[in-house]
């Protein structure tokens, strides 16, 4: 079984069967759906195992350096199609499934999603997993084993419920325990400082410990060698059980476990894009770099030996600022477990870590109360101060007097620590995510550190896994592509740029039409199936699917429906052709604005059904529970893409770049990697709108009067009263409040700004797929070719080039 390529048929009957019966005690014949999943699961990762063996061997004899991924958050979704797809071994599982009387889509039915994230920041590590594979990386991701991953949305009469998303029982199979690799995490205590006459000896007593026990997943890379490890993190209680008691025959007390330590890794925080100063939060950053990092060293210590040579053999990334607290964990690990000086660790951990930035809302920047970090993590706050006090001094030598240039820079700050300064500090470089968001970063929030250390700062727009989003989730499209240009772009997505020449082929344009109609009635399928809701598929399906935020401007959306809504309640038999707006989007458990979104999209899609004439021509559905498997069956069948949140707002947007790669068309702002998107397939190619970044800028800076826009557009008028007075019998009174009078300002993200221009679009769009279907499947092409330079495969290499100092490894 050493090549992969190798494996038959009858092999993985083999694999399967012997699974079977040594976990389940089952013959073939007998198992259930569920257990010959899990064996499928167990066999699959067998071969992925011995694949990794091969990889190490070659990571050993060729001594290359590691990245190792740090991030709060990995939104994997499914992985057996993935993983099979990527092994190449679809046709062999698939004939040796007939066997069990099964198609392989049965058993990817069985698999629960692995939700361990939010949104955006949480899917692009995923893919970046992938992307390291398949270039053959040596990477390992370290994040944490939630019990529960992003919770499971319910929508009861318009508003969102949060259930528990149990994802475990299907999903564990993928996970191997690695105890041998277990460390424990210390919290709270004191620690006192001597001085001896070997220098200041610091000691740390009286801690809590917490077990972290590592769960490994093998992600396979697409006709590659390497296989990347996503490491996992659980914490567990360490039991001291007392014989004493269990000898003296209290039994019940002896068994009571103190359960405080394992709430570390019960569940994940549902907010993205705010941020929430919650002990539990700070526990989980910290849990899971203490790991990680000691993980690293000991790792490093048996490869090399020397510490003082990690830079050379190992890059850490910190994803945002949620582990950033590695770099004073490093500190400590250096000096106070390895006796590094302050400057040689200082050295050191500057020149191993780097850091991406994803956003640049104030409201999202991680800030932590310095007493809290003090009371639950006093060596690593020791060092904060230290971080801070030598960083200040330097920049008061270099700019004497400048006290607010320097105050701004500050790692602590009023009581706070800054977790995006303590970033910028302890890296060697720093990224944002699109052209445009790192150029806002040098500009504004970091724009004092830009000054200092211009050439740290540097671009990397983001990336998505186009085998999952193409070739596995549109395999109709992949495969017209691979008839045109050959299969190259499976690989090396570049190569779809070849696509173009097709551009005045009736016959590919045609073919491209039939494709769309039937990756429509697969969703219409699946969304009666799953929800019950009937879509016309000859309508338009115009989609927004994304977290539910303020700045993302779902509401603007709506507003526009409600616009259209209003002309046809004036005329029923106004002619338009039928649009569907499907929407689908989680909001933060604790964010009411976006929950009042959610109920007003809801209760105008109840509003229009009350009318079947215009509901033939407008529906809008809310799709419950928006998740990785539910966007693989609705992108490929989107033709109008929203991705209209204010410009300056959305660091990137992944998204845009998956509704683009199926061929759907944008509908967007110059905003994130938008910018990016327009120039790659030109202006004729998009559809943006709305005020650019730096005019939002300057209509702040002058005042912005959300009231003037109502005065001025009786269209929008319309549509504000519309809301006041409400859907379904429901007033929304206060969202029409929010857009007019809202306090400290009304409407703050601009839908009332954009209005206009976003309704104008809309109609231009719309016109357009009515007068000219030809010149849409032109557009549609045109967007699949350009989609290429937003493959995670280009974004990794350019991580790898720039920023990691990392190469390939190949036998
Ligand atoms: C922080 C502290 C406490 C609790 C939660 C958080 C938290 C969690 C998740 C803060 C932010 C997030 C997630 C942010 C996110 O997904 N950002 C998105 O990242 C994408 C990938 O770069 C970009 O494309 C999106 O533009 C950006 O919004």
């Amino acid at each position: 079984m050493s090549n992969t390529k190798n494996i038959t048929e009858k092999e993985v009957q083999a694999l399967i069967q012997g699974k079977l019966s040594r976990y389940f005690g089952v013959a073939p014949k007998e198992a259930t759906k569920d257990q010959i999943y899990k064996a499928v699961v167990m066999s699959v990762r067998d071969i992925l195992l011995e694949k990794r063996q091969q990889f190490h061997k070659v990571m050993r004899s060729k001594n290359g350096k590691r990245v190792y991924y740090m991030c709060m958050e990995f939104l994997l979704g499914r992985s057996l199609k993935n993983n099979i797809y990527n092994l190449g071994l679809g046709d062999e599982y698939a004939k040796a499934l007939k066997g069990f009387g099964l198609t392989l889509d049965d058993l990817y039915e069985q698999e629960p999603d692995a939700g361990l994230g939010n949104g955006g920041l949480g899917r692009l590590a995923a893919c970046f997993m992938d992307a390291l594979a398949t270039g053959n990386y040596p990477a390992m991701g370290y994040s944490i084993r939630y019990d529960y991953g992003l919770f499971k949305q319910k929508i009861v009469d318009g508003w969102q419920m949060e259930l528990p998303d149990i994802w475990l029982p299907g999903g564990e199979v993928w996970l191997t325990q690695r105890s041998d690799k277990a460390c424990t995490v210390k919290f709270d205590g004191w620690v006192r400082e001597d001085w001896t006459e070997n220098g200041l000896k610091v000691t740390y007593g009286g801690y809590k410990e917490v077990e972290a026990l590592p769960y490994d997943m093998m992600i396979s890379g697409k006709d590659s060698e390497a296989v990347s490890v996503l490491r996992l993190w659980r914490a567990r209680n360490i039991s001291h059980f007392d014989m004493k008691l269990f000898s003296q025959g209290d039994y019940l007390r002896c068994m009571e476990e103190e359960n405080e330590a394992e709430v570390i890794s019960k569940v994940l925080y549902p907010a993205d894009d705010h941020y929430e100063g919650k002990s539990l939060r700070l526990k989980q950053q910290y849990f899971l770099v203490s790991a990680s990092l000691q993980n690293i060293i000991n790792d490093h210590k048996h490869r090399y030996g020397p510490l003082n040579l990690l830079p050379q053999q190992a890059a850490i990334h910190i994803n945002d600022t949620h582990p950033a607290l590695a770099i004073p964990e490093l500190m400590r690990l250096l000096m106070d477990e390895n006796g590094f000086t302050w400057d040689d660790a200082w050295a050191i951990t500057t020149a191993t870590f780097a850091y991406t930035n994803h956003t640049v809302m104030a409201e999202a920047l991680e800030t932590w109360q310095e007493d809290l970090i003090a009371r639950r993590l006093p060596r690593i706050h020791m060092i904060l101060k230290e971080i801070n006090r030598r960083f200040c001094n330097d920049l008061w030598e270099r700019f004497p007097g400048q006290h607010q240039f320097i105050e701004k820079m500050a790692v602590i700050s009023n009581g706070q620590v800054r977790m995006a300064n303590l970033s910028v500090i302890g890296s060697h470089k720093v990224n944002g995510v699109s052209a445009l968001h790192s150029d806002i970063i040098k500009k504004s929030i970091f724009n004092g550190f830009y000054q200092i250390w211009p050439d740290k700062f540097t671009n990397v727009t983001n990336g998505i896994a186009h085998r999952r989003w193409l070739c596995q989730a549109n395999p109709e499209l992949s495969g017209l592509l691979t008839d045109c240009i050959g299969d190259g772009y499976v690989k090396n997505a570049a190569e779809l740029e070849k696509f173009k020449k097709f551009v005045n082929d009736d016959s590919v344009l045609k073919r491209l039409q039939e494709i769309k109609r039937i990756k429509k009635q697969q969703f219409a399928d699946y969304a009666f199936k799953k929800e019950g809701v009937t879509i016309d598929p000859d309508s338009i399906f115009d989609v927004q699917a994304k977290r539910m935020h303020e700045y993302k401007r779902q509401l603007l959306n709506a507003m526009n429906v409600i616009s259209l809504y209003a002309e046809l309640l004036d005329d029923p038999n106004k002619d338009i052709h039928p649009q569907t707006f499907i929407f689908g989007a989680k909001a933060a458990s604790g964010y009411l604005r976006a929950k009042q979104f959610i109920k007003l999209i809801c209760y105008l899609a109840e509003d229009i059904k009350k009318h079947p004439k215009i509901n033939e021509k407008l529906n809008v559905v809310y799709m419950e529970n928006y998740n990785v498997t539910m966007a693989e069956c609705m992108i490929p069948a989107t033709e109008v893409s929203e991705q209209i949140s204010l410009a300056g707002k959305e660091a990137s947007g992944t998204s845009n770049m998956k509704f683009m790669l199926n061929g759907a068309l944008t509908i967007g702002t110059l905003d994130g990697a938008n910018v990016e998107m327009s120039e790659t397939v030109g202006d004729d190619n998009i559809f943006i709108f709305g005020l650019r970044a730096d005019e939002v800028d300057e209509v702040w800076s002058r005042g912005y009067n959300a009231s003037s826009y109502y005065n001025q557009n009786q269209r929008l008028r319309r549509v504000v009263e519309m809301i006041a007075r409400g859907f379904n019998g429901e007033s929304f009174a206060e969202i029409a409040n929010y857009l007019l009078t809202g306090t400290p300002v009304a409407d703050p993200y601009m839908c009332m700004a954009d209005f206009d221009s976003y309704t104008a679009t809309q109609k231009k769009v719309k016109d357009l797929y009515v007068q000219d279907q030809k010149k849409w499947a032109q557009i549609s092409l045109m967007n699949i070719a350009g989609a290429g330079v937003f493959a995670a495969d280009r974004s990794i290499k350019e991580y790898a080039e720039n920023i990691w100092n990392l190469k390939p490894l190949k036998a």
